[in-house]
Protein backbone atom coordinates (compact mmCIF):
# COMPACT_ATOMS: atom_id res chain seq x y z
CA UNK A 1 0.00 0.00 0.00
CA UNK A 2 1.02 3.48 -0.73
CA UNK A 3 1.17 5.62 2.00
CA UNK A 4 -0.57 8.93 1.65
CA UNK A 5 1.87 11.40 1.79
CA UNK A 6 4.24 9.55 0.02
CA UNK A 7 6.74 11.30 -1.49
CA UNK A 8 7.26 9.92 -5.04
CA UNK A 9 9.60 12.57 -7.12
CA UNK A 10 8.81 10.91 -10.47
CA UNK A 11 5.10 11.17 -10.40
CA UNK A 12 5.32 15.17 -9.72
CA UNK A 13 4.10 16.94 -12.69
CA UNK A 14 2.05 13.48 -14.34
CA UNK A 15 -0.99 15.01 -13.54
CA UNK A 16 -1.48 18.22 -16.09
CA UNK A 17 -4.85 19.05 -14.96
CA UNK A 18 -5.71 21.70 -12.61
CA UNK A 19 -5.31 20.53 -9.24
CA UNK A 20 -7.52 21.36 -6.42
CA UNK A 21 -5.41 19.50 -3.51
CA UNK A 22 -1.87 18.69 -3.48
CA UNK A 23 -2.14 14.94 -3.83
CA UNK A 24 -3.22 15.58 -7.32
CA UNK A 25 -0.28 17.79 -7.12
CA UNK A 26 2.11 15.11 -6.24
CA UNK A 27 0.35 12.52 -8.25
CA UNK A 28 -1.05 10.18 -5.59
CA UNK A 29 -4.71 9.81 -5.58
CA UNK A 30 -7.16 11.77 -3.24
CA UNK A 31 -7.08 9.54 -0.13
CA UNK A 32 -10.96 8.65 -0.11
CA UNK A 33 -11.90 9.32 3.15
CA UNK A 34 -14.97 7.19 4.39
CA UNK A 35 -18.35 7.65 3.60
CA UNK A 36 -21.25 6.21 4.74
CA UNK A 37 -21.51 4.40 1.73
CA UNK A 38 -17.75 2.51 2.03
CA UNK A 39 -18.68 -0.96 1.77
CA UNK A 40 -15.36 -3.07 2.17
CA UNK A 41 -13.98 -1.24 4.65
CA UNK A 42 -9.83 -1.34 5.40
CA UNK A 43 -8.85 -3.33 8.87
CA UNK A 44 -8.84 -0.31 11.04
CA UNK A 45 -7.42 0.35 14.11
CA UNK A 46 -8.61 3.33 16.25
CA UNK A 47 -5.76 4.69 18.73
CA UNK A 48 -6.95 6.87 21.68
CA UNK A 49 -3.55 9.28 22.14
CA UNK A 50 -4.13 10.76 25.77
CA UNK A 51 -1.46 13.42 25.83
CA UNK A 52 -0.86 14.78 29.61
CA UNK A 53 -1.84 18.05 30.61
CA UNK A 54 -3.37 18.31 27.14
CA UNK A 55 -6.00 16.09 27.50
CA UNK A 56 -7.92 16.73 31.07
CA UNK A 57 -11.07 15.01 30.48
CA UNK A 58 -11.17 10.88 31.86
CA UNK A 59 -9.17 8.54 29.72
CA UNK A 60 -13.12 6.59 29.67
CA UNK A 61 -14.87 9.78 28.60
CA UNK A 62 -12.26 11.26 26.13
CA UNK A 63 -12.02 7.63 24.36
CA UNK A 64 -15.90 6.91 24.33
CA UNK A 65 -16.14 10.48 22.50
CA UNK A 66 -13.53 9.39 20.29
CA UNK A 67 -15.13 5.93 19.62
CA UNK A 68 -18.65 7.47 18.67
CA UNK A 69 -17.13 9.84 16.04
CA UNK A 70 -15.80 6.75 14.50
CA UNK A 71 -18.83 5.07 15.05
CA UNK A 72 -20.84 8.52 13.21
CA UNK A 73 -18.58 7.96 10.79
CA UNK A 74 -19.56 4.60 10.13
CA UNK A 75 -16.35 2.56 10.51
CA UNK A 76 -15.25 -0.80 12.01
CA UNK A 77 -12.99 -0.68 14.72
CA UNK A 78 -11.32 -4.38 14.24
CA UNK A 79 -8.64 -3.03 17.05
CA UNK A 80 -8.23 -0.60 19.46
CA UNK A 81 -5.36 1.07 21.86
CA UNK A 82 -4.88 3.42 23.93
CA UNK A 83 -1.43 5.59 24.22
CA UNK A 84 -0.79 7.45 26.68
CA UNK A 85 2.12 10.63 26.14
CA UNK A 86 3.77 12.98 28.64
CA UNK A 87 5.06 14.62 25.43
CA UNK A 88 4.33 14.70 21.68
CA UNK A 89 7.51 14.54 19.12
CA UNK A 90 7.32 17.80 16.85
CA UNK A 91 7.89 15.61 13.67
CA UNK A 92 6.35 12.23 14.70
CA UNK A 93 4.02 13.12 17.29
CA UNK A 94 4.94 9.63 19.02
CA UNK A 95 8.14 9.12 20.87
CA UNK A 96 10.07 6.80 18.87
CA UNK A 97 9.61 3.97 21.57
CA UNK A 98 5.55 4.21 21.29
CA UNK A 99 6.13 4.72 17.56
CA UNK A 100 7.86 1.41 17.21
CA UNK A 101 5.34 -0.24 19.02
CA UNK A 102 2.50 1.12 16.44
CA UNK A 103 3.91 -0.21 13.77
CA UNK A 104 4.97 -3.47 15.20
CA UNK A 105 1.03 -3.70 16.02
CA UNK A 106 -0.15 -2.74 12.54
CA UNK A 107 2.35 -5.06 10.78
CA UNK A 108 1.66 -8.12 13.22
CA UNK A 109 -1.90 -7.68 12.90
CA UNK A 110 -2.24 -6.77 8.77
CA UNK A 111 -3.70 -3.13 9.86
CA UNK A 112 -4.72 -0.85 6.61
CA UNK A 113 -5.74 2.13 8.30
CA UNK A 114 -5.30 3.80 11.78
CA UNK A 115 -7.99 6.38 13.22
CA UNK A 116 -6.17 9.00 15.82
CA UNK A 117 -8.04 10.93 18.60
CA UNK A 118 -5.14 13.66 18.28
CA UNK A 119 -5.30 16.28 15.12
CA UNK A 120 -1.80 16.01 14.14
CA UNK A 121 0.54 18.60 11.81
CA UNK A 122 1.41 18.53 8.35
CA UNK A 123 4.77 16.88 9.18
CA UNK A 124 3.54 14.77 11.62
CA UNK A 125 0.77 12.88 9.39
CA UNK A 126 3.28 12.48 6.54
CA UNK A 127 5.59 10.57 8.54
CA UNK A 128 3.77 8.50 10.74
CA UNK A 129 2.32 7.43 7.83
CA UNK A 130 5.25 6.87 5.64
CA UNK A 131 6.56 4.70 9.52
CA UNK A 132 3.45 2.50 8.98
CA UNK A 133 2.82 2.27 5.67
CA UNK A 134 -1.02 2.49 6.01
CA UNK A 135 -3.57 5.54 5.79
CA UNK A 136 -3.42 7.51 8.83
CA UNK A 137 -6.82 9.36 9.54
CA UNK A 138 -6.36 12.39 12.77
CA UNK A 139 -8.99 14.53 14.42
CA UNK A 140 -9.22 16.99 11.64
CA UNK A 141 -9.93 14.16 8.79
CA UNK A 142 -11.97 12.61 11.30
CA UNK A 143 -14.28 15.19 12.12
CA UNK A 144 -14.30 17.29 8.47
CA UNK A 145 -15.23 13.70 7.15
CA UNK A 146 -18.14 13.89 9.57
CA UNK A 147 -19.53 17.39 8.66
CA UNK A 148 -18.81 16.10 4.90
CA UNK A 149 -21.59 13.44 5.33
CA UNK A 150 -24.02 16.29 6.88
CA UNK A 151 -23.89 18.81 5.01
CA UNK A 152 -26.73 19.08 2.55
CA UNK A 153 -27.47 22.83 1.73
CA UNK A 154 -25.39 24.61 -0.58
CA UNK A 155 -24.23 26.54 2.03
CA UNK A 156 -23.58 23.99 4.54
CA UNK A 157 -21.67 21.75 1.78
CA UNK A 158 -19.51 25.01 0.93
CA UNK A 159 -18.32 26.01 3.99
CA UNK A 160 -16.58 22.25 4.88
CA UNK A 161 -14.48 22.72 1.49
CA UNK A 162 -13.02 25.95 2.00
CA UNK A 163 -12.38 23.96 5.68
CA UNK A 164 -11.30 20.94 3.53
CA UNK A 165 -8.69 22.85 1.34
CA UNK A 166 -7.86 25.53 4.80
CA UNK A 167 -6.76 22.36 6.61
CA UNK A 168 -5.22 20.95 3.37
CA UNK A 169 -3.39 23.76 2.94
CA UNK A 170 -2.04 23.93 6.70
CA UNK A 171 -1.19 20.77 6.49
CA UNK A 172 1.14 21.43 3.38
CA UNK A 173 2.51 24.38 5.24
CA UNK A 174 3.60 22.12 7.93
CA UNK A 175 5.42 19.05 5.95
CA UNK A 176 8.86 20.39 6.23
CA UNK A 177 11.44 21.99 3.20
CA UNK A 178 11.22 18.98 0.75
CA UNK A 179 7.93 20.37 -0.67
CA UNK A 180 8.95 23.81 -0.45
CA UNK A 181 12.05 23.52 -2.31
CA UNK A 182 10.45 20.86 -4.89
CA UNK A 183 9.51 21.88 -8.25
CA UNK A 184 6.51 21.25 -9.89
CA UNK A 185 7.31 19.27 -13.46
CA UNK A 186 5.05 20.21 -16.61
CA UNK A 187 1.63 21.35 -16.84
CA UNK A 188 2.21 23.73 -14.56
CA UNK A 189 1.63 27.53 -15.89
CA UNK A 190 4.28 29.37 -13.57
CA UNK A 191 7.84 28.22 -14.38
CA UNK A 192 10.17 27.61 -11.51
CA UNK A 193 6.86 26.77 -9.52
CA UNK A 194 7.15 24.72 -6.42
CA UNK A 195 5.07 22.06 -5.55
CA UNK A 196 4.26 24.07 -2.62
CA UNK A 197 3.77 27.42 -4.61
CA UNK A 198 1.34 25.61 -6.99
CA UNK A 199 -0.91 23.95 -4.74
CA UNK A 200 -1.33 27.02 -2.76
CA UNK A 201 -2.09 29.19 -6.30
CA UNK A 202 -4.29 26.87 -7.34
CA UNK A 203 -6.30 26.67 -4.18
CA UNK A 204 -6.11 29.65 -3.42
CA UNK A 205 -8.04 30.35 -6.87
CA UNK A 206 -10.82 27.86 -5.05
CA UNK A 207 -10.96 29.43 -2.15
CA UNK A 208 -11.85 32.88 -3.52
CA UNK A 209 -14.46 31.28 -5.91
CA UNK A 210 -16.31 29.45 -2.43
CA UNK A 211 -15.69 32.47 -0.96
CA UNK A 212 -17.43 34.49 -3.63
CA UNK A 213 -20.40 31.85 -3.81
CA UNK A 214 -20.67 31.91 0.13
CA UNK A 215 -20.93 36.00 0.20
CA UNK A 216 -23.71 35.68 -2.44
CA UNK A 217 -25.95 33.15 -0.11
CA UNK A 218 -24.71 35.47 3.00
CA UNK A 219 -26.48 38.32 1.15
CA UNK A 220 -29.94 35.78 1.10
CA UNK A 221 -29.40 35.60 4.74
CA UNK A 222 -28.63 38.92 5.73
CA UNK A 223 -32.05 39.78 3.79
CA UNK A 224 -34.17 37.30 5.64
CA UNK A 225 -32.18 38.48 8.99
CA UNK A 226 -32.94 42.15 8.32
CA UNK A 227 -36.35 40.63 8.14
CA UNK A 228 -36.62 38.76 11.15
CA UNK A 229 -35.34 42.29 13.52
CA UNK A 230 -37.94 44.19 11.68
CA UNK A 231 -40.47 41.38 12.81
CA UNK A 232 -39.48 42.91 16.27
CA UNK A 233 -39.73 39.03 17.47
CA UNK A 234 -37.17 38.08 20.21
CA UNK A 235 -34.47 35.81 19.15
CA UNK A 236 -33.62 32.44 20.38
CA UNK A 237 -30.66 30.23 19.91
CA UNK A 238 -29.94 26.71 21.17
CA UNK A 239 -26.39 26.33 21.62
CA UNK A 240 -24.67 23.05 22.76
CA UNK A 241 -22.69 20.33 22.93
CA UNK A 242 -22.93 18.32 19.93
CA UNK A 243 -25.58 15.38 20.57
CA UNK A 244 -27.33 17.34 23.53
CA UNK A 245 -30.25 17.29 22.11
CA UNK A 246 -30.85 20.66 20.32
CA UNK A 247 -32.83 19.93 17.27
CA UNK A 248 -34.87 17.23 19.38
CA UNK A 249 -35.70 20.25 21.75
CA UNK A 250 -36.71 22.55 18.31
CA UNK A 251 -38.67 20.09 17.18
CA UNK A 252 -40.72 19.63 20.28
CA UNK A 253 -41.41 23.55 20.86
CA UNK A 254 -42.22 24.29 17.09
CA UNK A 255 -43.02 21.03 15.15
CA UNK A 256 -39.94 21.73 12.74
CA UNK A 257 -38.49 18.81 11.11
CA UNK A 258 -34.79 18.83 11.84
CA UNK A 259 -33.53 15.01 11.73
CA UNK A 260 -32.76 14.31 15.49
CA UNK A 261 -30.25 11.26 15.90
CA UNK A 262 -27.90 9.96 18.24
CA UNK A 263 -24.96 11.06 15.83
CA UNK A 264 -22.37 13.62 16.34
CA UNK A 265 -22.82 16.52 14.15
CA UNK A 266 -26.44 15.68 13.29
CA UNK A 267 -26.70 19.31 12.51
CA UNK A 268 -24.62 21.48 10.33
CA UNK A 269 -27.46 24.52 9.37
CA UNK A 270 -28.88 27.11 11.09
CA UNK A 271 -32.67 26.66 11.04
CA UNK A 272 -34.97 28.91 12.33
CA UNK A 273 -38.73 28.53 13.15
CA UNK A 274 -41.47 30.86 14.90
CA UNK A 275 -42.21 30.01 18.63
CA UNK A 276 -45.84 30.41 19.20
CA UNK A 277 -45.88 31.33 23.71
CA UNK A 278 -49.39 32.84 23.42
CA UNK A 279 -51.28 35.20 21.20
CA UNK A 280 -49.08 38.07 21.89
CA UNK A 281 -46.10 36.31 22.29
CA UNK A 282 -44.23 34.67 19.93
CA UNK A 283 -40.22 34.33 19.28
CA UNK A 284 -38.10 33.00 16.96
CA UNK A 285 -35.77 29.45 17.58
CA UNK A 286 -32.97 28.33 15.73
CA UNK A 287 -31.23 25.32 15.71
CA UNK A 288 -27.40 25.58 14.68
CA UNK A 289 -23.96 23.32 14.47
CA UNK A 290 -22.82 21.57 17.75
CA UNK A 291 -19.17 22.01 19.52
CA UNK A 292 -17.16 19.51 20.41
CA UNK A 293 -13.78 19.26 21.98
CA UNK A 294 -10.59 20.30 19.50
CA UNK A 295 -13.10 21.24 16.77
CA UNK A 296 -10.78 22.18 14.00
CA UNK A 297 -10.47 25.85 13.94
CA UNK A 298 -11.00 25.57 10.52
CA UNK A 299 -13.95 24.71 10.72
CA UNK A 300 -15.08 26.81 13.14
CA UNK A 301 -13.89 29.84 10.70
CA UNK A 302 -15.82 27.91 7.50
CA UNK A 303 -18.81 28.41 9.83
CA UNK A 304 -18.83 31.70 10.91
CA UNK A 305 -21.49 33.12 8.57
CA UNK A 306 -23.73 30.39 9.94
CA UNK A 307 -22.85 31.06 13.45
CA UNK A 308 -22.89 34.64 13.08
CA UNK A 309 -26.38 34.79 13.63
CA UNK A 310 -26.17 33.97 17.68
CA UNK A 311 -24.61 37.72 17.72
CA UNK A 312 -27.94 38.33 16.79
CA UNK A 313 -30.14 36.50 19.36
CA UNK A 314 -31.64 37.85 22.55
CA UNK A 315 -30.96 35.00 24.66
CA UNK A 316 -29.15 31.57 24.31
CA UNK A 317 -30.27 28.22 25.26
CA UNK A 318 -27.17 26.54 26.31
CA UNK A 319 -28.15 22.53 26.33
CA UNK A 320 -26.30 20.59 28.06
CA UNK A 321 -26.79 16.33 28.01
CA UNK A 322 -26.70 15.93 31.78
CA UNK A 323 -26.41 11.80 31.22
CA UNK A 324 -23.00 12.07 29.63
CA UNK A 325 -20.24 11.93 32.27
CA UNK A 326 -18.40 14.74 30.75
CA UNK A 327 -21.20 17.52 30.84
CA UNK A 328 -18.94 19.68 33.06
CA UNK A 329 -16.57 19.36 30.24
CA UNK A 330 -18.51 19.72 27.66
CA UNK A 331 -20.00 22.93 29.16
CA UNK A 332 -16.60 24.12 29.36
CA UNK A 333 -15.73 23.57 25.88
CA UNK A 334 -19.56 25.16 24.42
CA UNK A 335 -18.49 28.49 26.61
CA UNK A 336 -15.05 28.67 25.31
CA UNK A 337 -16.11 28.19 21.64
CA UNK A 338 -18.84 31.27 22.47
CA UNK A 339 -15.75 33.33 23.46
CA UNK A 340 -13.67 32.30 20.67
CA UNK A 341 -16.35 33.85 18.21
CA UNK A 342 -16.81 36.50 20.55
CA UNK A 343 -20.55 35.74 21.18
CA UNK A 344 -21.71 37.48 24.40
CA UNK A 345 -24.98 37.15 25.10
CA UNK A 346 -27.51 36.22 28.28
CA UNK A 347 -27.78 32.51 28.49
CA UNK A 348 -29.90 30.09 30.33
CA UNK A 349 -28.91 26.07 31.05
CA UNK A 350 -31.22 23.56 30.17
CA UNK A 351 -29.74 20.80 31.50
CA UNK A 352 -31.88 17.98 28.94
CA UNK A 353 -32.15 14.26 28.91
CA UNK A 354 -32.92 13.77 32.85
CA UNK A 355 -34.74 10.96 31.87
CA UNK A 356 -31.30 8.94 32.01
CA UNK A 357 -30.20 10.31 35.27
CA UNK A 358 -30.44 8.96 39.07
CA UNK A 359 -32.49 11.11 40.71
CA UNK A 360 -30.12 11.77 43.40
CA UNK A 361 -27.15 12.85 40.50
CA UNK A 362 -30.02 15.53 39.54
CA UNK A 363 -30.77 17.25 42.72
CA UNK A 364 -27.45 17.60 43.32
CA UNK A 365 -27.01 19.64 40.01
CA UNK A 366 -29.88 21.48 40.87
CA UNK A 367 -28.75 22.23 44.44
CA UNK A 368 -25.85 23.30 42.88
CA UNK A 369 -27.35 25.82 40.35
CA UNK A 370 -29.53 27.25 43.34
CA UNK A 371 -26.43 27.89 45.47
CA UNK A 372 -24.64 29.53 42.44
CA UNK A 373 -26.98 30.97 41.27
CA UNK A 374 -26.85 29.76 37.86
CA UNK A 375 -29.98 29.85 35.51
CA UNK A 376 -31.10 26.74 35.14
CA UNK A 377 -33.83 24.25 34.00
CA UNK A 378 -34.14 20.35 33.78
CA UNK A 379 -36.18 18.60 31.18
CA UNK A 380 -36.29 15.39 28.95
CA UNK A 381 -36.62 17.08 25.65
CA UNK A 382 -39.15 13.95 24.89
CA UNK A 383 -41.57 15.43 27.38
CA UNK A 384 -44.22 17.59 26.33
CA UNK A 385 -44.81 18.41 29.97
CA UNK A 386 -41.04 19.21 29.94
CA UNK A 387 -41.64 21.48 26.94
CA UNK A 388 -44.38 23.27 28.15
CA UNK A 389 -42.74 23.83 31.06
CA UNK A 390 -39.85 25.31 29.05
CA UNK A 391 -42.42 27.40 26.91
CA UNK A 392 -43.85 28.77 30.21
CA UNK A 393 -40.12 29.99 31.26
CA UNK A 394 -39.35 31.80 27.76
CA UNK A 395 -43.08 33.53 28.37
CA UNK A 396 -42.43 34.87 31.53
CA UNK A 397 -38.77 35.49 30.51
CA UNK A 398 -37.13 39.23 30.07
CA UNK A 399 -37.76 38.68 26.56
CA UNK A 400 -40.78 40.21 26.40
CA UNK A 401 -40.73 42.84 29.00
CA UNK A 402 -37.81 45.21 27.30
CA UNK A 403 -39.85 44.40 23.78
N1 LIG B 1 -33.02 9.88 26.71
C1 LIG B 1 -33.10 11.04 26.09
N2 LIG B 1 -32.63 11.17 24.84
C2 LIG B 1 -32.73 12.38 24.24
C3 LIG B 1 -33.33 13.49 24.86
N3 LIG B 1 -33.25 14.54 24.01
C4 LIG B 1 -32.64 14.10 22.90
N4 LIG B 1 -32.33 12.80 23.03
C5 LIG B 1 -31.65 11.96 22.03
O1 LIG B 1 -30.30 12.42 21.89
C6 LIG B 1 -29.84 12.23 20.55
C7 LIG B 1 -29.29 13.54 20.01
O2 LIG B 1 -30.35 14.46 19.87
P1 LIG B 1 -30.27 15.66 18.83
O3 LIG B 1 -31.51 16.49 19.07
O4 LIG B 1 -30.01 15.20 17.45
O5 LIG B 1 -29.00 16.42 19.39
P2 LIG B 1 -28.31 17.74 18.80
O6 LIG B 1 -27.83 18.53 19.98
O7 LIG B 1 -29.19 18.42 17.84
O8 LIG B 1 -27.05 17.07 18.09
P3 LIG B 1 -26.14 17.64 16.86
O9 LIG B 1 -27.05 18.16 15.79
O10 LIG B 1 -25.40 16.43 16.45
O11 LIG B 1 -25.25 18.70 17.44
C8 LIG B 1 -31.04 11.70 19.77
O12 LIG B 1 -30.91 10.30 19.69
C9 LIG B 1 -32.25 12.09 20.64
O13 LIG B 1 -33.33 11.20 20.48
C10 LIG B 1 -33.83 13.32 26.19
O14 LIG B 1 -34.37 14.22 26.85
N5 LIG B 1 -33.69 12.07 26.74
MG1 LIG C 1 -28.96 18.76 15.85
Amino acid sequence: MVARWAHNPKAVGSNPTPATNFFQILGASMPKLPTHDTLIQPKTIAVCTYVAGVNTWKLEDYNAEFKSLVKTLGLEIAHEMVIKLRLVDKARFFTKGKLQDLVDFCNANKVEQIILSSGLNGLQHRNLEVAANVKVIDRTDLILSIFKNSAKTAEGKLQVELAEISIERTKLYGMGKDLAQQQHGEGSRGPGETVREHFLRETSEEVLKREKRLKELAKVRDAQRKKRLKSDKPMISLVGYTNAGKSTILNGLTHADVLAENKLFATLDTTTKELFLTLDKKALISDTVGFISDLPHHLIRAFRSTLDELHYADLLLHVVDLSNHSWREHIEIVNETLKDIEVKKPTVLIFNKIDAVSEDALEEVKNECLEKNIPALFICANEKSDLVQLKKFLENSNLFKKK
